[in-house]
């Protein structure tokens, strides 16, 4: 058979091997992997790479308005040129209701957006404020058969937060109808409480960000998540892990046998708290929630992504600019509490794993592959499409230089944000070549692929047995006729 692509002579690393053979690609999927293919009509020389799965980014905000109104700083086009110019070559980002929004009209407008300028293949997560009746008898189960088989929902800011009741009538819908609940978890009134003291005393730099967003307040809604989860016998994902506490709350958790499952994001291993202790706009640029917090914790976030108590890397991107009213919409004025929440990321995440984890000698590149990739398809039902390197799967590649070296610099990047919070950081590794179902969207520095041609993936169930957990016991499903059909047979 011809191939319409080969990709040969490369080091091919994929969730559990690594080895030497070439690529065979016919119509966007891997159809062979072997040595000694002969070139297909388009040839890519990998010798000297390595080849591994293209970057699932299951965590990040493109053209999204914030829970505080804010409109982030990329469309679906630059975040997805940004993203693949970084390795990845899948995101879900969020479609977000706001209170008073119909569900299928939230979805309907993401959809159209992201059809008309992604690059890069999408599914989307829901982010939902108003679990009302219409939602839970309804929309929801409409949406995830549509292949949205996860929702993010907050336990904190006064325009997204669920109470408790809230979130046990949201965790029992998705154990019936098999999708995944992400939790915001952070204390909702340890954060208001502690930020009315500061802001009584004139403490509205930047910095008191981190101090009102204490650990505490992030440990505390994670076991209180984790909680609600095993009373009713339903998984949950604790997204964008900060601090040591939480770490071990989860590890813990997980020792108990409960379904948990949780993620961090390169802030939380480059960053700290001390780098938002700069006034103004300086010190906005580092602020994100859960903010960065200290060297322990960021051992503690290594740890754990080291020993699956976090199983997924993703980026968080969440882009907005300082030099307009983004970030701080009242210039230096703007007080910690009115400041956008968020950090770029989408196309730094990979390299900055690589190189700090992979070369620096803290994870294998197995290991890369699956905190990147493979254990985001299966937490998120696209295994079947995505997430590895294997035949039958969509032929999404990233072609490493593991010797590149380059010094970080905003200019450098493709997103529309004007800086970085990792400027001056030098890393080695870049992925070269990036390919998303067998057509190369990055080489040689140039974007090769259209606005909107990228494809939205509708996700199945949620397969967390694929990344290897028990499953969990909860004390009441049976008593109140929970036991979901979904995730029966995890
Ligand atoms: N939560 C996120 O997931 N991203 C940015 C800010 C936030 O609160
Ligand atoms: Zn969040
Ligand atoms: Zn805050
Ligand atoms: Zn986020």
């Amino acid at each position: 058979q011809t191939f319409d692509l080969t990709i040969r002579g490369g080091r091919i690393s994929t969730d559990k091997d690594t080895f030497m053979a070439d690529i065979g690609v016919k119509d966007g999927v891997i159809v062979k992997i072997a040595p000694g293919l002969p070139a297909g009509r388009e040839d890519i020389d990998a010798s000297g790479r390595w080849v591994l799965p293209g970057g699932i980014d299951s965590h990040c905000h493109i053209e999204q308005l914030s829970g505080m109104g804010m409109m982030c700083a990329d469309d679906f086009y630059s975040g997805t040129v940004s993203a693949a110019f970084g390795g990845t070559t899948t995101i879900i980002p969020f479609a977000a209701q706001h209170r008073g929004n119909r569900i299928p009209d939230v979805i309907a407008d993401y959809a159209k957006r992201a059809r008309e300028k992604a690059v890069i293949d999408y599914g989307f997560h829901l982010i939902l404020s108003d679990p009302d009746e219409q939602a839970l008898q309804h929309d929801l189960p409409q949406a995830i058969r549509d292949g949205i088989t996860s929702l993010k929902v907050y336990m904190t800011y006064n325009a997204l937060k669920l109470d408790d009741y809230q979130l046990l009538d949201v965790m029992a819908l998705a154990g019936r109808e098999g999708a995944l609940v992400m939790i915001h978890a952070e204390n909702h009134d340890m954060i208001r409480w502690i930020a009315s003291r500061l802001l009584d005393q004139g403490h509205t730099a930047p910095k008191f960000h981190a101090v009102a967003h204490d650990a505490l307040a992030e440990s505390e809604a994670s076991n209180r998540a984790i909680a609600l989860s095993r009373l009713i016998g339903v998984p949950v994902l604790i997204v964008h892990v900060a601090g040591a506490e939480t770490v071990q709350t989860i590890r813990n958790a997980k020792l108990l046998g409960a379904q948990i499952y949780a993620e961090s994001c390169p802030q939380y291993l480059f960053l700290t708290a001390e780098d938002i202790d700069l006034p103004g706009v300086e010190g906005a640029k580092f602020c994100c929630s859960p903010p960065p917090r200290d060297a322990k914790s960021q051992e503690a976030v290594w740890d754990g992504l080291k020993d699956g108590t976090l199983g997924m890397y993703s980026s968080d991107h969440a882009p907005y600019r300082f030099d307009t009213s983004g970030k701080l919409p009242r210039g230096d004025d703007t007080t910690f509490k009115e400041m956008a929440n968020g950090v770029p990321g989408i196309e730094l995440r990979l390299p900055l794993l690589f190189s700090e984890g992979v070369l620096g000698g803290r994870i294998s590149i197995n290991e890369f592959v699956r905190l990147t990739a493979t254990n985001h398809a299966h937490m998120y039902g696209m295994s079947h499409r995505k997430g590895n390197i294997e035949v039958g799967l969509d032929a999404d590649l990233a072609l490493w230089d593991p010797h590149s070296k380059r010094t970080i610099t905003s200019s450098m990047l493709h997103d529309n944000v004007g800086y970085t919070p990792y400027e001056g950081r030098a890393i080695t590794g870049w992925p070269e070549t990036v390919i998303s179902r067998g057509r190369v969207v990055v080489q040689d520095n140039q974007l090769l692929a259209g606005r909107g041609s990228g494809q939205y993936i509708a996700r199945h169930c949620p397969e967390p047995a694929g990344i290897g957990y028990p499953p969990a016991r909860g004390n009441l499903p049976g008593l109140l006729g929970l036991k979901g059909k979904a995730w029966q047979s995890i």
